[in-house]
């Protein structure tokens, strides 16, 4: 097991909405014995089931190819299980968090890997388990396949804690406030 920590200062873009098609203000790479990483957390994304999209023809979001989106159903804002309300939902708390998995030998995109993600707030050592959908930007297509979800990730220092078909690695994220 090989752990990596980079602490990197971005998020800096005000959330203009959901599925914008910026790149990602956040981006780390990370490394397993026979993976290769990518953490992304970028502003929160429209996760559509393969039927919703047929339906709607959405131009923009995801496609949820197994589990389930967090934090938004049809759309609106949702409060998951457990949170309070107030500020809880603030859009610019809430991230899209996603981890791609490439095989290091072939090069090939994991498209069936066993993911967990957990992260943690480092000032309180609270963590909170990610529920893991599998999906792809609609515009990047199944190239772009990940796992992950969106999360509710207040400014502060955060370590994110992956581990992909038995192999853990660890990210090390600040989110700046505003
Ligand atoms: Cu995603």
């Amino acid at each position: 097991m090989q752990r990596r920590e980079i602490l990197v200062a971005a998020l800096a873009a005000p959330l203009l909405g959901m599925g914008s098609a910026a790149a990602p203000p956040v981006k780390l790479l990370g490394n397993t014995a026979r993976y290769r990483l990518e953490l992304d957390i970028g502003p929160l994304e429209h996760m559509y089931s393969p039927a919703e999209a047929a339906r709607s023809k959405p131009m923009q979001g995801e496609i949820m190819v197994a589990g389930r989106m967090s934090g938004m159903t049809a759309g609106k804002m949702a409060m998951p299980a457990g949170m309070g309300n107030g500020t809880a939902m603030r859009p610019s708390v809430w991230h899209h968090l996603e981890l791609h998995v490439w095989d290091k030998i072939s090069g090939a995109v994991v498209k069936d890997a066993h993911v967990s993600i957990r992260v943690i707030d480092l000032a309180s050592g609270r963590a909170q388990t990610v529920p893991i959908a599998a999906m792809y930007g609609i515009h990047s297509g199944p190239a772009d396949w990940h796992y992950g979800n969106n999360v509710r990730l207040p400014p502060g220092h955060w370590r994110v804690d992956a581990v992909v078909n038995g192999e853990a690695a660890s990210f090390t994220v600040t989110i700046p406030p505003g």
